[in-house]
């Protein structure tokens, strides 16, 4: 068993935010999803405090050894979410993280007080880092917001915060000690790196909101230097990220410092992604100097 935030988890692979929908897959899968459900934790795609239909198509492009998406958050809010998603999650077998995103402290308080009486959260991941929503980005790219934050929202929560950290921004490991310093129990990174793509017929931008943000191995070296700079910048625990598709790729970010490794792109290809990583890196991998 792992310790994560109070928390057993039975190995160290769970899912990044969005990648991964577990009521969807459950009705794909069916009731053999929960006895081989691929993550230790299962963490939710964002919740917001109202219902948003996300941002208009195209929303994906597939780049080299990556993909660019621009979702924009869709999703049915938070009553929905209270009133039934998490009572449909009864079955999973694994702690269930749940993601938020607010604009404002307040809606990000709001958010985190509505699931404090929910025993089923195990833990909550403050989402500060979207690249897809003009106010997503802002707090999460500025060391003092971020710190502000976590003491406006520490106090409405006795469930660890995990907070989501940006790419795009010149000091992620300033970034990751605001946190820290404002109380947040762990810090998960990396989001999507701003990316662009343009229309082939040359008609200007391809993704309806015009950029988007980009996944998959074409950003793994970079969460690895993100990553391994967080670890050795805070003292709480770092959930990495970025383009891992193998057991040697979560070893990597292991070794740079990472408590727990959380797989998303890769699940869109392989939905039994997880558990093949968990297999391959519980066959061991040599470790790498520090
Ligand atoms: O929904 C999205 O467009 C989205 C989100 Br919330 C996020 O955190 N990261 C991302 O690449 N897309």
């Amino acid at each position: 068993m792992i310790e994560f935030c109070g928390i057993e988890l039975r190995h160290r692979i769970i899912n990044a935010s969005g990648c991964f929908d577990a009521l969807a897959a459950s009705r794909v899968f069916g009731d053999g999803l929960a006895n081989e459900f691929p993550f230790a934790a299962y963490v939710s795609k964002t919740i917001t405090l109202r219902p948003r239909d996300g941002n208009p198509p195209p929303r994906l492009w597939e780049s080299a050894a990556g993909m660019i998406n621009s979702i924009g958050l869709p999703n049915r809010g938070l009553d929905a979410y209270l009133a039934e998603d998490i009572a449909a999650l009864g079955w999973l077998p694994v702690p269930l993280i749940t993601n938020v995103m607010g604009s404002t402290p307040e809606e990000i308080g709001e958010l985190v007080a509505a699931l404090e009486d929910r025993q089923e959260v195990a833990a909550i991941e403050l989402n500060v880092s979207c690249p897809n929503v003009a106010t997503g980005l802002d707090i999460g790219a500025d060391p003092r917001g971020l710190e502000a934050l976590l003491a406006y929202v520490r106090p409405r929560s006795s469930k660890p915060l995990i907070v989501k950290l940006t790419p795009n921004t010149a000091d992620v490991a300033a970034c990751a000690a605001g946190a820290e310093a404002g109380g947040a129990d762990a810090v998960s990174l990396i989001n999507t790196l701003r990316a662009a793509a343009l229309a082939p017929d040359g008609s200007g931008l391809w993704l309806g909101c015009g950029s988007g943000g980009l996944s998959g191995p074409a950003i793994r070296t970079v969460a690895l230097a993100q990553v391994w700079r967080v670890a050795a910048a805070v003292a709480i625990p770092v959930v990495g990220m970025g383009g891992v598709s193998s057991g040697r790729d979560a070893r990597e970010l292991l070794d740079a410092g990472a408590t727990l490794v959380a797989i998303g792109t890769e699940s869109f290809r392989d939905p039994a992604a997880g558990t093949r990583i968990a297999h391959e890196l519980e066959r061991g991998f040599t470790q790498i100097a520090r």
